[in-house]
C-alpha cells in the first residue's frame, strides 16, 4: 500500500489553513478556531441532553439530587424530547429545501427561468405516483406534480408516496412500529406537540417519533428535492473537477457560492458563463469569472457542471481569508453568520438571498423564480465590480487543489458498473454487478459516508481515516455532503490516484469501471439517492435491506438535519456510526434505545454505533460489515 504520497493530508490542509489565519490576523479578522476557544469547555448539562427549557418554570436540569425536573419529567423523558426536536429541526430544514423545489417546479416553462432538463425522469416518477402522462405536455405533468408533490406536506390522511419505494419488508418493518411517515409537516408538528409542556416523557414513544419524522425527510421532503432537483437541472453523470482551496484564481473574480438550494447556484453559474459577464469581467482586469463552491451548493453544481469544490464547511471563511473572494452568494442552511463581520474585514460582498437565512452584515437580494435571472445577473455583476476593489497586499490563495471525478447519481452507478459486466445493458442498469462483486467477496461491503465537519473533530481527519481504512479493506464508498468535500480535497475521487490506496479486489473493480473508490452522490439532501441505491440493491439481491454488507457512516456531524437524516438511515436498516455523541448520553434509557440491541434494533434491524475514538469506530464498521457477510453466508 502506498504512503499518501500523492493525496494531500490532513496535515497539510491545516498548514494552509494557517497561512489563511494569519492572513486573517493582518486584518484582525475573527474566525471560529478562536471562537471555539471562547466557547470551551461546553455546558455538561447540554452535552448530556439534560437540559430542559421547554416551559418558562425552568430551565432544569437533571443531577443525582434533582432527578426530575419542576413539571416532574424525568432524565429519560428530557432527554428524549431534546433529541426529537433536534431530529425535527432537521427534517424542517430539509423538507423545506424539498418545498422550495417543489414551488420552482410550479413555475417551470419553456421561455421562463427553470426548464425540464430531465423529462424521462419526471414521467417516471409521474408513473410511480399514479399520475397519467399520455399526451400531456411536460410543463403541464410538471406543474400537476409539483401539486401533487406539495400535497405530501399536509395530505390529511395516508403516507407518504415515496414510502412506497423500499422492499416490502422494509414497510411491513415501519408499519409494525407505527413509523410509516404520513404528511411531513404533520411529522414536524407532531414532534412540536408532543414535546409540549405536559404531553410525551416516554423515552420510546419520543423516540419512535424521530424514527417517523426522520423518515418524512429521508422518504419525503429530502427525496423531492434531490428527485426534483434532477428533472429541472439535469441528473447527475459522471464529470471531472478539481477541490480545495486552489481551485480559487488569482486573476480572476472569485464567485463562491455556498447553502444548499441549487435554484440559486444553477443561475450565478449560468451567468458567469453569459459572454457579456465575461467581457465585463475582463474590462476591469481580471482574465474572467470563476465559480467555486462551499458546503451542499458545491455538491450541486459540481455534479451537473463540474464546478470547482473550495472546500467544505469548516472552510467556508478560509475562501474570504483568501482576500481574493469578490463575493459570497449564499442561500439556505450551514452558512456562518460570521460571514458578514468577517467580510468586512476584506473586500468580499456577502450577499445572502433567502428570507429563511437573513444574516446582519450582508447584503440581501431577495431571490424568487419569477426574477432568478435578472438577480443572479445583478449578483454576478455586483461581483465584477468588486474586483477593482481588492487589497492585493491580502491575496493569498495556496496552491492546494486535487482532482475529482464526481456525479455518481443512482442512475449512473449503475450504468457504469452494469457498462463493464455487459456489453448490452438496459436503460439505467442494475445494481448486479455491485451485488456479483460484494457476493464473491471482491469488495467486502459499501459504506455510506454523509456529514458535517465539527470543531469537536480534527477537521476531516475522520473522514479521511475512516476512508482510508476502509479502502484497503476493499470497501467501497459512497459519499454525500461535506463528507464527500473532505474526500475530493484528499484526492480521494481522483481515479487515478485513489484505486492505489484501495486493497487488490476494490483497486481492479475500479480500474475495469474507471471510477474512483470513493463515489460522490451529492449534496446531504441527496442521501436519499443513497436510501434508493441500498433499496434496489436489496430488490435485485432478494435480501433485506438490514442483510446488505452496507454501513452508514457520520463522523464529524453537526446539524439537527443530520439527526433527522440519522434516524431516516437507521430506520432503513442501515447500521449508523456516529463521530460525535447526538447530545443523548445523559439518559440510560434513551441511549439504550438507540444504540442497545433491543431499542430500535428491534423495530427498524438497525441501530447508531457511538464512538468518540475514530480508529475504533473504523474497526467495528469493519467487523459490522464482516458480520453481515457471515450471516448470509458469504
Ligand atoms: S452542508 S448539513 S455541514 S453536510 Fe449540507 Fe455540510 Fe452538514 Fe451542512
Amino acid at each position: 500500500m502506498k504512503d499518501w504520497a500523492t493525496l494531500t493530508t490532513v496535515e497539510e490542509m491545516e498548514a494552509v489553513t494557517n497561512s489563511l489565519l494569519e492572513n486573517g490576523k493582518k486584518v484582525g479578522a475573527d474566525t471560529w478556531q478562536q471562537r471555539v476557544k471562547n466557547q470551551t469547555p461546553h455546558c455538561g448539562f447540554g452535552e448530556a441532553g439534560t437540559c430542559c427549557r421547554i416551559c418558562s418554570m425552568g430551565p432544569c436540569r437533571i443531577t443525582p439530587k434533582s432527578p426530575r425536573g419542576i413539571c416532574g419529567c424525568d432524565v429519560h423523558g428530557i432527554v428524549a424530547r431534546n433529541y426529537l426536536r433536534f431530529t425535527v429541526g432537521g427534517t424542517a430544514a430539509h423538507s423545506d429545501h424539498g418545498r422550495e423545489i417543489m414551488h420552482t417546479l410550479h413555475q417551470t416553462s419553456p421561455d421562463g427561468n427553470y426548464q425540464i432538463k430531465d423529462p424521462e425522469k419526471l414521467i417516471r416518477i409521474a408513473k410511480e405516483w399514479g399520475v397519467e402522462t399520455e399526451g400531456k405536455d411536460i410543463y403541464d405533468l410538471a406543474h400537476e406534480m409539483a401539486e401533487v408533490g406539495l400535497m405530501e406536506y399536509g395530505i390529511p390522511f395516508g403516507t407518504q408516496k415515496f414510502a412506497k419505494r423500499p422492499p416490502q419488508h422494509t414497510q411491513d418493518l415501519w408499519d409494525a412500529a407505527g413509523i410509516t411517515p404520513r404528511a411531513i409537516d404533520r411529522e414536524v408538528a407532531t414532534a412540536m406537540h408532543m414535546t409540549h409542556m405536559g404531553c410525551s416523557s416516554l423515552a420510546e414513544a419520543l423516540i419512535r417519533q424521530s424514527l417517523r419524522a426522520g423518515l418524512s425527510d429521508g422518504w419525503g421532503g429530502s427525496m423531492m428535492g434531490t428527485e426534483f432537483s434532477d428533472v429541472m437541472f439535469g441528473t447527475p453523470k459522471p464529470v471531472d473537477t478539481t477541490a480545495n482551496i486552489g481551485v480559487m484564481e488569482k486573476d480572476m473574480v472569485n464567485i463562491i457560492i455556498h447553502g444548499h438550494d441549487p435554484s440559486l447556484s444553477e443561475m450565478v453559474v449560468h451567468y458567469a458563463q453569459d459572454p457579456e459577464m465575461i467581457a465585463l469581467a475582463k474590462s476591469f482586469g481580471a482574465k474572467g469569472i470563476n465559480v467555486a463552491g462551499v458546503c451542499c451548493t458545491s455538491n450541486e453544481v459540481a455534479m451537473r457542471h463540474g464546478i470547482p469544490m473550495a472546500g467544505n464547511f469548516l472552510n467556508q471563511e478560509n475562501v474570504v481569508l483568501t482576500g481574493a473572494c469578490e463575493a459570497i452568494v449564499v442561500d439556505i442552511q450551514c452558512i456562518f453568520p460570521a460571514l458578514g463581520p468577517l467580510s468586512k474585514c476584506f473586500h468580499t460582498k456577502f450577499i445572502t438571498t433567502s428570507p429563511i437565512a437573513r444574516m446582519p452584515d450582508s447584503e440581501f437580494i431577495q431571490f424568487d423564480v419569477e426574477s432568478a435571472g435578472e438577480k443572479a445577473k445583478a449578483i454576478v455583476k455586483m461581483a465584477i465590480e468588486n474586483y477593482q476593489n481588492r487589497n492585493w497586499d491580502l491575496v493569498n490563495i495556496p496552491a492546494q487543489k486535487q482532482n475529482a471525478r464526481v456525479g455518481y447519481s443512482v442512475e449512473a452507478i449503475k450504468k457504469v458498473l452494469d457498462t463493464v459486466a455487459n456489453s448490452q445493458v438496459d436503460e439505467f442498469g442494475t445494481t448486479k454487478p455491485l451485488i456479483e462483486c460484494i457476493h464473491s467477496g471482491v469488495l467486502r461491503g459499501a459504506a455510506a459516508f454523509v456529514g458535517c465537519n465539527n470543531p469537536k473533530v480534527r477537521q476531516d481527519a475522520a473522514h479521511i481515516g475512516l476512508m482510508k481504512k476502509l479502502l484497503e479493506n476493499d470497501v467501497i464508498i459512497i459519499v454525500s455532503g461535506c463528507s464527500a468535500q473532505a474526500a475530493a480535497k484528499a484526492g480521494l475521487m481522483d481515479p487515478e490516484k485513489a484505486k492505489e490506496y484501495c486493497g487488490a479486489g476494490l483497486k481492479r473493480v475500479c480500474e475495469l469501471a474507471n471510477i474512483p473508490p470513493v463515489l460522490h452522490m451529492g449534496s446531504c439532501v441527496d442521501i436519499s439517492r443513497m436510501m434508493v441505491l441500498a433499496s434496489d440493491i436489496a430488490k435485485d439481491w432478494g435480501i433485506n435491506i438490514s442483510q446488505i454488507p452496507l454501513v452508514g457512516c457520520a463522523p464529524e456531524w453537526m446539524s439537527e438535519k443530520a439527526v433527522s437524516i440519522g434516524n431516516y438511515v437507521v430506520a432503513t436498516g442501515i447500521e449508523t456510526f456516529l463521530g460525535v455523541d447526538p447530545y443523548s448520553k445523559g439518559s440510560s434509557e434513551v441511549t439504550e434505545l438507540l444504540q442497545g440491541e433491543h431499542g430500535i434494533n428491534d423495530w427498524v434491524e438497525a441501530k447508531f454505533v457511538v464512538d468518540t475514538d475514530i480508529d475504533s469506530l473504523g474497526d467495528k464498521m469493519l467487523e459490522c460489515i464482516e458480520a453481515k457477510r457471515a450471516a448470509l453466508g458469504i
